[in-house]
């Protein structure tokens, strides 16, 4: 051990239910071991810590450096590594989280060669597996960062020099040894420079079989290795590459049915990058949900006045609840593979470590609020009801007939074209947005009184 504790004035983090209006370092909604309908909170939220924000960001900005006072910033190399993974156990035992995820980067310093990272990377997962058999806590997921370093210029796997893609299926083929080490539930790929600037100098076509194929061959590999883990893809629509190839759901759908590899894949989708594609968080969850392709869930909020990619811990209880609504109505997020990732950090302003905690508990509470409100919409049939009726003239006549595919343009033509206007003004009906808002409003209110 490099020091005996790094949080010693920091107690286990209590669930102490909603007496005290003021935030302490307590859960107001999060009482993991509750059963909401059919599920503990524990297992429908599946929360997860994100290393890289949480133990090594050091809080930059666009225009300033780091401001984070951590407790083991006096190490540096390999110590300094070693020390991030004590603190970061005694961090995940005191909040009370089951799962946290990281890049390999994250975790371990690079070499001079992969040989050399390689055996850093090992020497770190040495420690996190003896680490998670004595605490339990589990990996959501782990990533490969194909972005950062200045090899990566153009891209990973849609690089225009074949040597760097290279590296990249090297670089993959080790992450997936380490989630098979470390019985990662889901493997991520984000791709960070997967994408281009220009089309003065870009070969789009070229550079999307590229990652297309070598998708395929990250599967061939987990399934040679026996990987049993889910793999998902991360959609972005913009940061750090002008044009992502990834750019939101409905966008990498196609581009993994375009290289047969819809089976093979699921999404992890997060709520700044929804945002930023121009979505709500709800719409893409929505879009992987009918496809059945949600697999895991990087929760996060993005600011509308700041213009970039803020990752800023969740704190707004109406996304949360339309969030958790989705994933309720998913039965979870597949299968219980899936989770809540916090890829989000604290401010730049919040640089104490008490703000490592209570990021982390806003975000939880937040969450676990949402899931309370979303339970009971879905149990009392809130907008089923209001989506149903709206929907209602498809259940028969001319509606049922269209469904079964049994008219035709010109069918349809007979049956409206002597119509008046007024006839077909009265077949439509108000949309009843406010008052379903309404409702909504109160739904949260008043189960989060109770
Ligand atoms: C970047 C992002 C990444 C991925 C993992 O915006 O979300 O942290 O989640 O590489
Ligand atoms: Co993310």
């Amino acid at each position: 051990m490099y020091k005996k504790s790094y949080f010693p004035k920091i107690s286990k983090v209590p669930y102490s239910g909603i007496d005290s209006l003021k935030s302490s370092l307590a859960f107001h909604y999060y009482n993991p071991d509750e059963v909401i309908g059919t599920k503990k909170m524990r297992d429908w939220l599946n929360f997860s810590v994100a290393f890289w924000h949480t133990f090594d960001q050091q809080l930059v900005d666009p225009f300033g450096d780091g401001t984070a006072q951590r407790p083991y910033s006096m190490f540096k190399g390999l110590d300094l590594a070693k020390a991030r993974v004590e603190a970061s156990f005694e961090f995940f035992d005191k909040l009370g989280v089951d799962y946290f995820c990281f890049h390999d980067r994250d975790i371990a310093p690079e070499g001079d060669t992969l040989r050399e990272t390689n055996k850093n990377l090992d020497e770190i997962i040495d420690m996190i597996t003896k680490y998670q058999e004595s605490s339990g806590v589990k990996v959501l997921w782990n990533t490969a960062n194909m972005f950062s370093n200045a090899r990566f210029v153009g891209g990973a796997a849609s690089s225009p020099f074949a040597d760097i893609f290279a590296y990249a299926g090297a670089q993959v083929k080790k992450g997936l040894e380490t989630a098979k080490r470390v019985d990662a539930a889901n493997y991520v790929f984000w791709g960070g420079r997967e994408g281009y600037e220009s089309l003065l100098n870009t070969d789009m076509k070229r550079e999307q079989e590229h990652l297309g194929h070598f998708f395929s061959m990250a599967a061939d590999y987990a399934k040679e290795i026996n990987y049993e883990g889910q793999l998902l893809l991360e959609p972005k629509p913009k940061e750090p590459m002008t044009h992502q190839y990834d750019f939101d759901a409905a966008t990498t759908i196609n581009f993994l049915k375009t290289y047969g590899l819809d089976d093979i894949y699921k999404l992890n989708l997060e709520g700044n990058h929804a945002n930023l594609a121009g979505h709500t968080y709800q719409h893409e969850i929505r879009v992987a949900r009918d496809a059945k392709m949600l697999g895991s869930l990087d929760a996060n909020q993005g600011d509308k006045l700041i213009g970039w990619d803020i990752d800023e811990f969740p704190s707004n209880l109406y996304g949360a609840t339309l969030t958790m609504y989705e994933v309720i109505k998913n039965n979870g997020l597949n299968e219980g593979k899936g989770g809540l990732n916090f890829d989000a950090k604290p401010r730049r302003s919040s640089f104490e470590t008490n703000d490592m905690f209570y990021t982390h508990i806003v975000g939880m509470d937040t969450y676990a609020a949402g899931l309370r409100v979303a339970y009971r919409l879905v149990e009392d049939e809130v907008l089923d009801q209001f989506i149903n009726n709206r929907y209602q003239s498809f259940n028969s006549g001319i509606g049922a007939s269209i469904e079964s595919g049994n008219e035709n343009l010109a069918s349809l033509e007979q049956y409206v074209l002597d119509r008046p206007q007024s006839q077909l003004i009265e077949a439509t009906e108000s949309g009843h947005l406010e008052q379903i808002k309404d409702t909504l409003n109160h739904y949260i209110v008043d189960t989060l009184r109770k």
